[in-house]
């Protein structure tokens, strides 16, 4: 695609793009496990409409041989013969792809490439302090880092299969720690910095994990995060003889607990830069990623080596047209599954070169992205609607002051983009010139599930538009569970078959895997998203129709603040619900029942605020809190959620029936005092 082309015009000089599978390479029988395989896989991703058609209708027609092919994209130890046995059958919901292979995930993401990209930059590393140096680090430097890394990893005992947890800034060491243990065959779960120490605990225990990694403070917007203390404060939950590997970042004084605490930097000096990679199976963990669910605790999501990297590599070379040295940059934060798929493993699997941002895009000013975006040349930029309708409330001075002629591709993720927040990316940012991919997708879906190609599909503001090779998106009927087969529908999102880069399971809770995902509609994966299908057969998401909601781009379950609401000693009741919040898309809603010796003031919201604040992390502070005297209830007790976002969002008029309430007067007074009026 030429690098300005809009993308309905990409066929304008008439000349055919192949959207080719990568080339075939030499994979018959099997490898010696010291020899790496031919450079990796960047030709030819170009779409257009009908190679996009042609090669959509071969991975639904023929998954097995589609798969087969794109299965070798990347280097398998091992070659795997079987190809996928999945199954979405509620009484049997299985998913296994390339079950027999053996592969190691950080051969694929370093070794394979030195060869011949050694001198390459993989990461470059954008400091929060503009005036701190960036880092371009080669996959060769890459590679040493990761070596040295999971030799201190492995004496501190760390083994195939053993969890290994996270708790980083945006740092390379977040990335080195990612790939060390991917070389040992350990698991890692990388928590948000963000969250609160008791967030972090329960993580650790829940993976069961031996050794938390660190680092002593985090710099973030020009602030600095005591992560060190937070650990300290976590472990206070945990298990004696979990560990604390410590990276230095900031200097800061930290406290330190004799054997438990160990300096990274000490064992790191006399650690051997060759690390002997593991072999494991494809089906083998590759990490787990804690994510909100519409009730009770957070579920460990679990994703496997083989499928995920495969599919985070394709959809990684493929939706943003990632082309031989362009440089790619996702904002997420590897906290996040968006930073796992497409700031480390896509764009590493892949030989490119990725950016690694720690700070925040209004720090020092609101030009920060696009300062980023000129100094390291970067060609697709990939982030979130939040962020966009942030930046597109200061002046366009902020972005027009910038060289952005290097950019191609604009992604975005995270929540439902507004047409206005798209415009405004289109116009100001891409000036009109680099399509824009709304990536649908989520934690347990490994990489996209519906988004544009570059060049092949027609974008319209706000659509995620068409479904990725081997994902086939049916919209439901939310009561009778039907499958609307009408090109237009509206109703609930699910997946009728498994991609390779679908969850496998929920750490530890196989049953509430099946519970959570395959029973509400049977012989379905369901996305827990609303969804219109158009008249063009595009998909456009219309947000969760489960008791998750959407903060920022971050999910949040409303049970998890309202289970830290009534840990409060003055809180009897509490029921949470989203309403529309002009930047976060979502804001938080709480409605609070106090104890009857507790009096309401401006005083305990703020106390409530930070409470929840502290219990799970700043992403989850209350925007609004209202006192409730009464919550509306069916007279078997259940909250009538649906009238409580009706007043949230103002609706008052359009309350239905309220026939089935045990005491309706409640509601008159939830109404007379709500918050947005
Ligand atoms: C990748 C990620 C998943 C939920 C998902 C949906 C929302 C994500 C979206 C989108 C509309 C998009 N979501 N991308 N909604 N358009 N392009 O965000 O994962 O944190 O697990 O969130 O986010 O509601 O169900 P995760």
């Amino acid at each position: 695609m030429p690098s300005h082309s809009p993308p309905w015009a990409v066929n304008a000089e008439g000349v055919p793009r192949s959207l080719s599978p990568p080339p075939k390479q030499e994979r018959e029988g099997e490898m010696p496990k010291d020899i790496h395989n031919t450079p990796p896989l960047l030709a030819g991703a170009h779409a257009d409409t009908e190679t996009y058609n042609a090669m959509y209708e071969a991975s639904i027609s023929d998954p097995e041989g589609f798969w087969a092919e794109h299965g070798k994209r990347i280097d398998w130890i091992k070659p795997f013969t079987k190809v996928k046995d999945t199954s979405f059958a509620h009484d049997d919901v299985h998913v296994k792809w390339f079950e027999d292979g053996t592969l190691n995930v950080a051969e694929n993401c370093i070794d394979r490439h030195l060869a011949t990209r050694g001198d390459q930059t993989a990461i470059i590393f954008e400091p929060d302090d503009p005036n701190e140096p960036a880092q371009n680090i080669t996959y060769q430097q890459l590679s040493d880092e990761v070596g040295k890394f999971a030799n201190v990893l492995k004496d501190l005992g760390v083994k195939q299969g053993d969890r290994v947890v996270l708790y980083l800034p945006m740092i390379p060491a977040a990335a080195y720690a990612m790939l060390a243990c991917a070389r040992l065959g350990a698991v890692h779960s990388v928590v948000f910095a963000g969250f609160s120490p008791d967030a972090l605990a329960s993580r650790i225990n829940d993976s069961g994990a031996k050794i938390v990694i660190t680092s002593d403070g985090a710099p973030r917007g020009g602030r600095v995060t005591d992560l060190k203390g937070n650990v300290d404060k976590a472990l206070l939950h945990c298990d004696d003889h979990v560990k604390c590997l410590v990276v230095k970042r900031t200097g800061q004084q930290v406290t330190w607990q004799e054997n438990r605490d160990i300096w990274y930097d000490e064992m790191a000096a006399s650690a051997s830069t060759f690390c002997h990679a593991a072999e494991v199976g494809a089906e083998d963990p590759l990490f787990i990623l804690y994510t909100s669910g519409s009730t009770g605790k957070p579920k460990g999501v679990v994703h496997t080596s083989g499928g995920y990297l495969v599919y985070a590599g394709m959809t990684h070379q493929y939706t943003f047209d990632y082309q031989e040295n362009d440089v790619f940059w996702c904002t997420a934060d590897v906290g996040w599954v968006t930073g796992h798929s497409y700031i480390v493993y896509g764009p590493l699997v892949n030989g490119a070169t990725t950016v690694m941002f720690e700070g925040v895009p209004t720090y020092p000013d609101a030009g920060r992205f696009w300062a980023v975006c000129e100094k390291h040349k970067v060609n697709q930029f990939y982030t979130a609607p939040t962020a966009i309708r942030l930046l597109m409330g200061q002046s366009d001075d902020f972005v027009t002051k910038y060289d952005l002629s290097d950019l191609k591709v604009l992604g975005s993720v995270g929540e439902p983009i507004n047409p206005e927040a798209w415009n405004w990316y289109n116009e100001v940012v891409g000036k009109g010139k680099c399509p824009i991919v709304d990536t649908f997708w989520q934690t347990e879906t490994g990489g996209h599930l519906i988004t544009a190609l570059p060049g092949a599909t027609k974008l319209k503001p706000g659509a995620a538009t068409k479904p990725f090779f081997g994902v086939q998106p049916v919209i439901l009927d939310p009561q009778s569970g039907e499958e609307i087969t009408t090109v237009e529908a509206e109703g609930v999102l699910c997946m009728k078959d498994a991609w390779p880069g679908i969850m496998r399971t929920l750490w530890g809770d196989a049953d509430r895997f099946v519970s959570a995902y395959f029973a509400d509609y049977k012989g379905y994966y369901f996305t827990g998203d609303g969804c219109r299908r158009d008249a063009d057969g595009d998909y456009w998401i219309t947000g969760r129709v489960d008791d998750v909601i959407n903060v920022s781009g971050h999910r949040m379950g409303t049970a998890e603040v309202e289970s830290a609401l009534v840990a409060h000693e003055k809180v009897a009741e509490a029921a949470v619900v989203g309403y529309p919040h002009e930047l976060k898309g979502q804001g938080i809603y709480c409605y609070v029942t106090l104890m009857s010796d507790a009096d309401p003031s401006d005083e305990l919201v703020k106390e409530l605020q930070a409470w929840v604040r502290k219990e799970i992390g700043p992403i989850a502070k209350p925007d609004v809190i209202q006192w409730a005297p009464g919550l509306p209830k069916t007279r078997s007790g259940k909250i009538m959620r649906r009238i409580l976002r009706k007043i949230a969002e103002n609706e008052v008029d359009g309350l239905g029936d309220t026939s089935t309430l045990a005491d309706p007067s409640v509601v008159d007074d939830l109404i007379a005092n709500r918050a947005v009026k």
